[in-house]
């Protein structure tokens, strides 16, 4: 029977001090204990909402006309994992969203359209279904539609974690569109095809290449899938590198891309990092923890920190995810657990 010291609790409290052993154990647990829930957005319902935001506000008033995926356990925490962001963001065509820069990291997963552009730090790109582009921190960007259908992508962002080392600035430009200084392609010229400029230095900590193309990835997986044995855990799954020197592409955000073979049943596994699937083709079902969530293309899933996770693949599957495990591995923390055969 512990000691009753709720008094002596309350008199300590007028000077801010409160004692260590009434919370020792929920701040050091023996396991992760998260707060963030399992769940899974279905792309129809999503899509429709965010088309109904598209007659209510416009890109411009809107700076960025986006719906938020808030994890149903971190209720009004603009969060989707205790460290990451999660958006669907709409831009109609003629549409821009302006120009700002930001010290959060940004990337882009297209999900819906073709053609519309987002200009970083002056060069630009044009994206497509299944493309990963980067907004590095700090660049500046702009979206643009110059296509005759809407474009919607996903947005994740590592707004929480800045949040709580506060250490977030932004600013936006006094025109809405960036003038294009470099030109588009340049920067694929020169790092994206196993080459970089001779003489190269640089203290960036994110990708120079701001576009990794689903066609390429694609063709990647789709390669190894005809040629080698799917690990029993992931199936197919290669991650998206900085090319400069072979680390993840961003310095806060992790990214994936897999590929499971119709009937496959994964083994379970675990790992620190709560992650966000993008489903970009097949069908299945995914156990997290107690739950099974059975998805389709473009729905978006979330699997908190620690809960172990298993896929069963009805048709051939192709997801990709992003986690907060660059961060961790940099701090030695991150951890994983395969299911024993
Ligand atoms: C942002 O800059 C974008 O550039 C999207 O598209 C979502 C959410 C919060 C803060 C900045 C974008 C954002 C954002």
């Amino acid at each position: 029977m512990p000691a009753d010291t709720r008094e002596f609790t309350e008199k300590i409290a007028p000077d801010h001090l409160a004692p260590l052993w009434n919370v020792m154990h929920s701040l050091v647990r023996p396991e992760p204990g998260t707060g963030t829930r399992p769940w899974k957005w279905d792309y129809a319902a999503v899509r429709s909402h965010l088309m109904e935001a598209g007659e209510l506000i416009s890109a411009m008033e809107a700076e960025r006309r986006v719906l938020i995926y808030e994890n149903p356990g971190l209720p009004g925490q603009s969060r989707i994992t205790n460290s990451l962001y999660a958006g669907l963001q709409l831009v109609m065509p003629g549409e821009i969203a302006p120009a700002h820069r930001h010290t959060q990291s940004a990337l882009r997963f297209v999900i819906e359209g073709s053609g519309a552009h987002t200009t970083v730090n002056g060069e630009k790109t044009i994206m497509r279904p299944g493309d990963f582009v980067i907004t590095p921190h700090w660049a500046w960007h702009d979206h643009g539609n110059d296509s005759d259908e809407p474009m919607i992508w996903l947005d994740g962002l590592d707004i929480p974690l800045l949040q709580f080392l506060d250490a977030s600035f932004a600013e936006r430009m006094t025109a809405d569109a960036q003038s294009e200084t470099v030109p588009s392609g340049l920067t694929d010229a020169q790092f994206s095809n196993g080459l970089l400029p001779v003489d190269h230095r640089t203290t960036a900590v994110t990708s120079p290449v701001f576009n990794y193309p689903y066609s390429r990835t694609r063709e990647s997986l789709y390669t190894l899938s005809r040629q080698s044995d799917p690990d029993n855990c992931h199936g197919y799954k290669l991650r998206y590198t900085n090319p400069v020197n072979g680390d993840y592409a961003m310095p806060t955000i992790a990214t994936f891309m897999q590929s499971m073979p119709t009937g496959f049943a994964s083994h379970a596994y675990r790992s620190t990092d709560a992650t966000v699937y993008v489903v970009v083709e097949g069908h299945g079902k995914t156990r997290i923890g107690d739950e099974t969530i059975e998805w389709q293309p473009k729905d978006i899933f979330v699997v908190p920190s620690w809960f172990p996770v298993s896929h069963n693949i009805d048709e051939e599957a192709v997801l990709f995810s992003f986690s907060d495990r660059v961060v961790q591995e940099k701090l030695g923390l991150w951890k994983e657990s395969r299911e024993e055969p």
